[in-house]
C-alpha cells in the first residue's frame, strides 16, 4: 500500500496527473482511470469499437497496452470476489486471452467511464452503454473500469509502469471543456 501511494504521488508530480483526493474541494477534478478490455472484447473483435467510444467522448488515452494477466494480478484485482463460488471461472475468463489495459484521463473520468461501461450484468445494462450494447452476460461483460480514486491509483500501479503513462497535449481540450472546468 505504501509503495502504491509513493508511486501514485510520483506520477501525480512527474506526469501532472491529478487524483481527486488531491483536489477534494474543487467541483470537478482531472483524474486518471483504468479500463481493461477483457478477453470477451479481444476475442469478439470489438476492441476498436470500444476504444472509439472513449475517444469520441473526449477522454484522453494516456496509456495503452496488451498483456496477459498473471494469477497474481487477477487474484489482487478481483480480491473482493475471491470467496465467491464462481471465482475460478472469472479467473479463467480473464486469462482466456490477452487483455488490453488503458489509462484514461479526463475531468471526473472515473465516474464518467463507469457510466459509459454500464452496470455489471450486460443483460441489465442500459442500451447506449458498452455493456448494454455489447454484452449478454454478467461475467463476459467486455470491460473493467476502476470504481473509485483509490482503486484507480492501485490499478494504475498494478498494470502500468511509470514509463508507460504519457503526458502530451490534448488538442481537443478547448472543444471538450470550458476553461472553468479544467
Ligand atoms: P464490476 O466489474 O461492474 O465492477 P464487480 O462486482 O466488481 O463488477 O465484479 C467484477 C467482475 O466479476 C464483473 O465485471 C464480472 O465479470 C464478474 N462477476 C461479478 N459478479 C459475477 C457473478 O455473479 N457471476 C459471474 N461473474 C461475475
Ligand atoms: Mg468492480
Amino acid at each position: 500500500m505504501k509503495k502504491i501511494k509513493k508511486f501514485t504521488l510520483k506520477l501525480i508530480k512527474e506526469k501532472n496527473l491529478q487524483f481527486s483526493e488531491s483536489f477534494s474541494n474543487s467541483f470537478s477534478t482531472m483524474e486518471v482511470t483504468v479500463v481493461l478490455l477483457k478477453p470477451s472484447a479481444v476475442q469478439r473483435g470489438i476492441l476498436g469499437e470500444v476504444i472509439t467510444r472513449f475517444e469520441k467522448k473526449g477522454i484522453q488515452i494516456v496509456g495503452m497496452k496488451m498483456l496477459c494477466l498473471t494469477d497474481e494480478m487477477v487474484s489482487e484485482h478481483y480480491a473482493h470476489l475471491a470467496h465467491k463460488p464462481f471465482f475460478g471461472r472469472i479467473k479463467a475468463s480473464m486469462q482466456a486471452s490477452p487483455v488490453v489495459a488503458m489509462a484514461l484521463k479526463g475531468v471526473d473520468v472515473i465516474n464518467v467511464v463507469r457510466q459509459l461501461a454500464g452496470v455489471t450484468n450486460g443483460r441489465e445494462a442500459a442500451p447506449g452503454t458498452i455493456r448494454g450494447d455489447y454484452s449478454m452476460s454478467v461475467q463476459e461483460n467486455i470491460v473493467h473500469a476502476s470504481d473509485s480514486p483509490e482503486t484507480a491509483a492501485r490499478e494504475l500501479a498494478r498494470f502500468f509502469s511509470e514509463s508507460e503513462i504519457f503526458t502530451y497535449p490534448h488538442f481537443l481540450h478547448p472543444c471538450t471543456y470550458a476553461n472553468d472546468e479544467l
